[in-house]
């Protein structure tokens, strides 16, 4: 037997108990002993019970070993095989039984579950599909339609639901060892004979091309959930060894596109990116109270988020009113969540009368333990709040700036206290996004950056460690492929042009969608405050100050890149903003070329890839799996690309170099390769090699 199953014979019952934590994945070593436990309690037992020890029955198949040579047993043998056993065998759920976990247990001829298990097939969100019989055996039992909302939702079902459905037989209050075995018993004593899932009849067919159009469409590029549509329709279409046969196709298709490469290296990175090394054994400060300063937009949304996650929080305003209408920004979202049910009342209540407050004295905030200063984005500004907090705040407190481009090293140095100064960079609106940049200033004491990230964990973010330069990791990207995107629209591309292509490659919104839901005076204002120390030589797009001159900012004005009518969903395209583009096309003596949707997702990338590369040499991001995650969970770049840097390392670090240097041509100020993609190309690596401490 290996250790990663225990068996036990208690009575007729043999127990396979799983013992690989933290999820009991399935990797070779359970397998093994799973199949040599079925096989000796085939020898010794009436019935078989499969459970797991400690947290969680199994959480799928072990994903580490994915893209390595698979040992036998096969995941999917091993199902087939407890499937066809003579044996009764019964499962036991508690914790989360995903993927080839719940493949395992639909292999079992009977499953119980405790009340707080949650059952699911979240392949897809690996770029997968279930390969162990998910898409065969969940249709069998619940019906074709349902079994594809799961699949290709990936979603976690709640055991009561699971009940319903019939996924589950029985659920029990209990210690889930108990009451599997007092079950298997139960089942023994009834006479009860296996009851194979496969040997059911065939799911109904439904309308499977609908589905799978539908699936395609909404998955914005994305191959898996519309396979996996594919997989469910061979379950109605033929028998289960056949089903088998083509899911197990349809899964290595799958596991050898560049699509699941990147999703599994998402999910693996957004676990890493929070984890540093410097930061080992470093213990955070006590945080239970926070003050923010300010009550717009961010200052609100960074309230809820905080106190959504169980902080005391003290607003700061400049007066009276401001503070009210903070307050009243602050309950309108909490009433928000009241109201889709995310929220009890009896919570928002105690929360707001307990946890709350708004007030216009920043002498309010000589007691709390962390400030975040969500004010207006100007230096002179942040400098007289920061001064002002040096002198309340009491010792120890952390200064935060949710700045996103200004120099934190100089805020810092207006205090008293630089060690006790960190930036936060919270993305808009801060309770919904998942993004946190965490800045970390020359000064910054290392207490301080831990609990930078340990409040990052706490309101459930994902938080990046950045140093400090214009824009930070994110923005200071964003900068360089929105120019390449405005030089596009400049050279004869549309910015409706744009925006397809980029929503084609995956994005949710092209970058003028954005720009237009942002506020098209953001940009104007900080194209007006670099103009004086800007570079002779950087060609600027100045066709949106005339926008923004006669007054409309995007959205919020109803008019930008796009026309927005009352009541309706999007923007139709403002032939105006095309008028502008022409006029200064007309005086720069710019003859217009053609773009073709290809063209355009190539050099958007190839600038991010090479200002990202840059970033990540200049120390600004430590890694490349920093920047993919910046670009991930704050900038909606798709997840099936796995972030720009590892898109990059699967179309061939080479190729985008010799596309830069052809664009340099044309351009040799903009396009400056970056020296670590030179040396990354010259030495034969990927990002990801740096992502395993290589270097070059
Ligand atoms: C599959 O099953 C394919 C089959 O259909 C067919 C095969 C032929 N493997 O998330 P946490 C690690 S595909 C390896 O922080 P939580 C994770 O990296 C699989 N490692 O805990 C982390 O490591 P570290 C389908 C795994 O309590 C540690 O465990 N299943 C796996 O917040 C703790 O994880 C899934 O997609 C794995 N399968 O959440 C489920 N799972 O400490 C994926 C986790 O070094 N897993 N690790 O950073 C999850 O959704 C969550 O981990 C779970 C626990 C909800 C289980």
């Amino acid at each position: 037997m290996s250790d990663a199953i225990e068996y036990e014979l208690n009575g007729d019952v043999a127990i396979l108990r799983a013992n690989n934590p933290p999820v009991n994945a399935l990797g070779y070593a359970v397998r093994a002993g799973l199949l040599a436990g079925i096989e000796r309690a085939e020898a010794e037992a009436k019935a078989v019970l499969i459970v797991g020890g400690g947290q969680t029955f199994f959480a799928g198949a072990d994903i580490k070993e994915f893209g390595k040579p698979f040992k036998d047993p096969s995941l999917p043998d091993l199902c087939t095989r407890i499937e066809q056993s003579p044996l009764l065998v019964v499962s036991a759920l508690h914790g989360t039984a995903l993927g080839g976990g719940l493949e395992v247990a639909l292999s079992t001829h009977y499953r119980i579950a405790v009340p707080s298990a949650k059952v699911g097939l979240p392949e897809v969100l690996l770029g997968l599909l279930p390969g162990a019989g998910g898409t065969q055996r969940l249709p069998r039992l619940i019906g074709a339609e349902k079994a594809i909302e799961i699949i290709t939702t990936g979603r976690q079902v709640a055991a009561a639901e699971a009940l319903d459905l019939g996924i589950i037989d029985e659920i029990e209050d209990g210690k889930v060892e108990d009451i599997g075995l007092a079950y298997a018993q139960r089942l023994v004593d009834a006479g009860k004979s296996p009851r194979p899932v496969g040997g059911l009849p065939r799911p109904a067919a439904i309308d499977f091309d609908s589905a799978y159009d539908s699936a395609m469409k909404r998955g914005r590029g994305q191959i898996a959930p519309a396979t996996a549509i594919r997989a469910v329709e061979a379950a109605s279409n033929t028998d289960i060894a056949e089903g088998l046969l083509q899911e197990r196709d349809m899964f290595m298709t799958l596991l050898a596109s560049p699509q699941s490469k990147g999703m599994i290296h998402a999910f693996f990175n957004e676990r890493a990116v929070s984890k540093l090394p410097e930061l080992k054994g470093v213990e955070p400060r006590d945080l239970k109270s926070l003050g923010v300063i300010g009550g717009g937009t961010m200052g609100a949304g960074i309230t809820v988020a905080a106190l959504l996650a169980g902080y005391d929080v003290t607003m700061i305003e400049r007066d009276g009113d401001a503070a009210e209408a903070g307050a009243g920004r602050v309950s309108g979202i909490l009433q928000g969540s009241v109201k889709r049910g995310k929220l009890s009342p009896d919570k928002y209540d105690a929360i707001m009368a307990d946890h709350f407050r708004a007030l216009d004295s920043y002498d309010a905030l000589s007691d709390v333990d962390l400030v975040i200063e969500a004010a207006f984005e100007e230096m002179g500004v942040k400098k007289a709040i920061f001064a002002e907090l040096d002198r309340v705040c009491k010792q120890g407190a952390i200064l935060a700036s949710n700045t996103s481009y200004l120099d934190v090293n100089e805020i810092a140095a207006s205090t008293s206290r630089p060690s006790d100064v960190i930036g936060l960079h919270f993305f808009s609106p801060a309770h919904v996004m998942k993004l946190l940049e965490v800045v970390v200033a020359d000064a910054t004491a290392p207490d301080v950056v831990a609990s930078g990230f340990a409040l990052g964990k706490a309101l459930r973010k994902i938080a990046v460690r950045s140093g400090v330069c214009d824009g930070f990791i994110g923005n200071r990207i964003l900068k360089t492929y929105r120019t390449c995107a405005d030089h596009m629209v400049m050279d004869g591309a549309s910015p409706f042009d744009l925006d397809a292509a980029m929503t084609d490659f995956g994005f949710a919104m092209g970058p003028y969608e954005v720009a237009d839901l942002a506020g098209l005076d953001i940009g104007w204002a900080t194209r007006k405050r670099l103009a004086p120390t800007r570079d002779p030589r950087e060609r600027v797009a100045t066709y949106a100050d005339k926008m923004c001159e006669g007054g409309n900012f995007g959205q919020k004005t109803g008019k930008g890149y796009y026309v927005y009518e009352k009541g309706k969903r999007g923007g139709t395209p403002n032939p105006e903003m095309m008028a502008f583009i022409e006029t200064e096309r007309a005086e720069l003596g710019i003859t217009a070329q053609h773009f073709t949707h290809a063209d355009i997702q190539r050099r958007y990338m190839c600038a991010m890839v090479n200002e990202a590369a840059k970033v990540v040499d200049e120390g600004i991001a430590r890694r490349p799996l920093d920047v993919d995650m910046v670009l991930l969970f704050g900038y909606g770049f798709p997840r099936h690309w796995g972030g720009p840097l590892k898109w990059a390392d699967m179309q061939g670090l080479d190729g985008i170099l010799a596309d830069i240097q052809a664009y340099a041509k044309e351009d040799d100020f903009f396009w400056q390769p970056s020296g670590l993609l030179e040396r990354l190309v010259a030495a034969g690596k990927t990002f990801d090699d740096l992502n395993k401490g290589e270097t070059v």
